[in-house]
This record gives structure tokens, sequence and C-alpha cells, in this order.
């Protein structure tokens, strides 16, 4: 069955094998495994809570209006938690858009968001639908998200795909096409250009990488072989993180405690500035994630 709905989840099978397939749970709209001819591309806690106490710790969180915490307090997302309320409300499912490739959707509006949570947002003045569409592919998976203001005043937003994939090993693991692009170090508290010509991991690894150009396609490669290719569509920043060490041990869902060694973050999204919505319109950004292929180095690293 090509598209199954349980209470808690979705399950989106290829039709031309069974073996790929994408699990969404209804709860904060997480994308919970996506396995690709039975292997499974992304990294779920094994602490993770998937009964809708918490938001999920892995797959591909969802972060709205605010990426992170704000720390501007005339900000009106500053009274929210950290990267927002969709990732920890309950999503509708509206249903299959297309048979092949199978593609779905689910949406979210303030009436499913808890009234405390939405009334910190602006004092829940904000009208709005979110709409995200998920389609599978074979050796592909493509997630996309529409924001409408539904309301009479424009407001802001940050939107992320806090995405976390599953590799064999973060110490034989490299990201490329990053060189050159400012980046905000989350950890040392600086603005700086990236001078690596190709990201590895050796320590708790948190950046944000900004205005980065929309042809730029981030490989995650180990022993010279593509795993997963990143490609965003209208995100201009990606944050990329690895917890390593003692962020795994302190953060209490992260299990095992091995497990930075399993995974790494490559985040699509708008976060460095805010997307402004006038009453009335629609905004859309999305990424697509697919497996193998050629390295290909996107800079000058000579
Ligand atoms: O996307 C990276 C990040 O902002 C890190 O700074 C870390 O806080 C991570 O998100 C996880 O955040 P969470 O709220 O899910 O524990």
């Amino acid at each position: 069955m090509p598209v199954e709905e349980t209470d808690t989840q979705v399950i989106v099978t290829l039709p031309s094998d069974p073996t790929t397939k994408v699990t969404i749970l209804k709860y904060g709209g997480t994308v919970i495994s996506w396995l690709n001819k039975g292997n499974e591309q992304l990294w779920v806690s094994e602490g993770a809570f998937l009964d809708g106490s918490k938001p999920v710790r892995g797959g591909i969180p969802l972060v709205f209006p605010i990426f992170g915490k704000q720390k501007d307090e005339s900000h009106p997302t500053y009274p929210l938690p950290q990267h927002g309320f969709v990732r920890n409300s309950t999503w509708e499912f509206l249903g299959q858009t297309t048979a092949n490739p199978p593609t779905v959707q689910f949406g979210l509006g303030p009436e499913q968001i808890n009234s405390d949570l939405l009334k910190l947002w602006d004092n829940g003045s904000n009208d709005f639908t979110l709409i995200l569409t998920v389609k599978l592919e074979a050796e592909k998976l493509t997630t996309e998200i529409e924001v409408e203001n539904t309301g009479s005043k424009k407001f802001e937003f940050n939107w992320l795909f806090h995405t976390y994939f599953k590799i064999p090993d973060i110490t034989d693991t490299l990201i490329n096409n990053l060189i050159d692009q400012k980046c905000y170090d989350q950890l040392l508290k600086e603005h700086y250009t990236e001078k690596s010509p190709i990201i590895s991991f050796h320590e708790e690894f948190d950046r944000i990488y900004q205005s980065i150009p929309l042809d730029k396609i981030f490989q995650i490669i180990e022993f010279g072989k593509v795993l997963i290719n990143v490609r965003r569509l209208n995100l201009p920043d990606a944050v990329v993180w690895n917890p390593w060490i003692k962020k795994s041990e302190a953060t209490a869902d992260f299990f095992p405690k091995t497990g930075y060694l399993n995974m790494v973050c490559v985040e699509p999204g708008n976060v460095s500035s805010f997307i402004n919505l006038n009453a009335g319109e629609k905004w859309k950004g999305g990424q697509e994630l697919s497996i193998g292929g050629e390295i290909k180095v996107q800079t000058n690293i000579y």
C-alpha cells in the first residue's frame, strides 16, 4: 500500500520498491525514517520520545517561527521556546497529492497549536497556514514547506529543516562546498569566513552558514564516496551541527551517548534573517536529499 495512515503516523512506500519508504510522525510533522532500499538514511535517538510528549530527537524536526532562542527582548519571538512551536504540535494529514512519485501533505494552523505556546508569539495575533509536502522517489526525498499569512497583518519568521543524517562514523565524515561561505560559529560566538575546503569533525561543531548561493550542493562524504547530497530550495542558509561528547552526554534524550559518532545535522533554513510575509502572501522553501553520485567540487579550492 503506497500510503498507509495510522493514528500517529503516515507511511509512504515507493510503488516500484517496497523497501523504499518514508515515515512521518503527525506529531511535529516529523519525518522519523527514510529507508532507501531498506537502508535507513536518518538518525533518530534511541531515547527519542515518539509519543508526542517532546519534540523528536532526530529525523527531520521542523523549526518555525524562530530558529534557536531569540535574544532580542523586543522581538515578538522572544518569549517562544527554542526552535519555536511546530515541532511539538500535531499536524493534520491532508492526504496524498500524487501517486507517482508518491507525495503526501500535512497542514498546521493556530487551532492545532497549544494555546499557551501560540499566545507567546505576538499574543497569538498571527494567523497562518503551514503546508508540509513530502515526496518520495528512488534515491531521493524532498520535503517542502509553504507558509501562508492568512491574517490581516504582516509577520516575520525563520524556517529550518533540522535534518539528522545517519552516518557510519563522524570521524570519517566530510562535507564539501562550504569554503568561502560566511558563517556564524555558535560556539565561538563569532562571524568568520569558512576557510576549510572540506569540513571534518573532531569536536563539537555548530555553525550557521549564511546566504549561500542556491546552486551550492552540500555532499556528505565518506572514504571518497558520496553518502548524501543536500540541495536547498529557496533556503539561503544551512546549519551544520554535531554535539560531540559533552553535549550528547548533557542532552537527556540523546542515546546512545556514543550516538554523536553516527549522526551529523545538515539543516537547510532561512535563519540568519527573517522572512517577511504580508497579509495574504505565501512563501515556500524546501530541501532535496539524494543518495550517492559523483563528488562535485563547486568551489575554487586551489
Ligand atoms: O541546529 C543546531 C542547534 O541549534 C544546536 O545549537 C543545538 O541546540 C541543536 O540545534 C539542538 O537543539 P534542540 O533544541 O533540539 O536540543
